[in-house]
């Protein structure tokens, strides 16, 4: 695979808008960011939750030399002047202890009130406090994650099947399951609900949030509903245009080809796969072995 693309023009965007990115993890598909964040460069850039996955990590390290490169890179946009912001999620809660402190020119805030260039008050959040499964039901929620790890590696299998047989694009199993499951599509929507709900109370034009691994930018009487999506399946990110207009990018990448390589042994978790499909395979937040959410 050719990832060294020298000859990038990267495209100029006000701000861009990442969730989930699961570093730490296999499941981070950190090359594709990587050749997204080539392909873009913005004045500020909105990190909004689980951008490390300490509690993967806690179960087991998964640190690439392309999760590395991330990590420079955008502690690189932040010396050079691009306003970095980290909305911790709660896959890296732990990070919630330094709201309010500068590291290495990132910002840590619980949540932030972002203003495009039309004028509009965005308010950026995780969106895992609207998260009724992972607040009452954290067993649920606990299975929810293995399941969902078990998808996201199978559909590695998957795609690495594929491109041996010269099927070109990218299918994701994880994310056929969520439009096919009626129980996963009303999770969705209870959640954006709501944080829509939330948003409205705090009197702001939209809200940006991540945690669900679900994409979108919608009008809901009068509000915008943004998501970002993630890093692990569906490989998209929110980017502001100078304009201050919105836009959901999907990142099939032009020089990625690439999700990791296949994984070599099968993981326990994979028992879990047994379990009916239904919605708790989506919930990449299970607070397993965390205080509170
Ligand atoms: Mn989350």
């Amino acid at each position: 695979m050719n990832s060294a693309d020298t000859a990038v023009e990267p495209l100029q965007v006000r701000s861009i808008f990442l969730s989930d990115i699961h570093l730490g993890t296999r499941g981070c598909q950190a090359d594709r960011l990587l050749d997204f964040l080539r392909h873009h460069e913005a004045e500020h850039m909105f990190l909004i939750g689980d951008i490390v996955d300490f509690w993967a990590m806690s179960r087991g390290i998964h640190w690439t030399a392309a999760q590395n490169t991330v990590v420079q890179k955008v502690l690189r946009a932040a010396r050079k002047g691009t306003q970095v912001i980290f909305v911790p999620g709660n896959h890296d809660e732990a990070l919630r202890e330094y709201v309010g402190i500068t590291f290495g020119d990132i910002r840590l805030e619980h949540d932030y009130i972002h203003r495009t260039a039309d004028g509009r008050r965005y308010l950026l959040l995780h969106g895992d406090e609207y998260d009724q499964v992972t607040r009452y039901h954290r067993w649920v929620a606990v299975i929810g994650d293995v399941a969902y790890n078990a998808l996201v590696r199978i559909n590695g299998w998957l795609s690495w099947a594929r491109r041996r047989l010269g099927i070109s694009g990218y299918w994701s199993l994880a994310g056929y399951a969520k439009r096919k499951v009626k129980t996963a599509v009303n999770f969705i929507f209870d959640f954006e609900d709501s944080v829509i709900h939330g948003a409205r109370e705090r009197g702001v034009d939209g809200v940006i949030c991540g945690h669900i691994h679900w994409a979108t930018v919608r009008e809901v009487d009068g509000l915008t509903y943004v998501n970002c999506g993630d890093w692990v399946d569906s490989c998209t990110a929110i980017v502001e245009h100078v304009d201050g207009r919105l836009e959901l990018v999907e990142w099939r990448g032009r020089s990625a080809l690439a999700t990791a390589a296949p994984v070599e042994e099968m993981p326990e978790e994979s028992e879990a796969l047994e379990h009916p499909l239904a919605a708790q395979f989506i919930l990449r937040r299970s607070n397993i072995g965390n205080k509170g959410t």
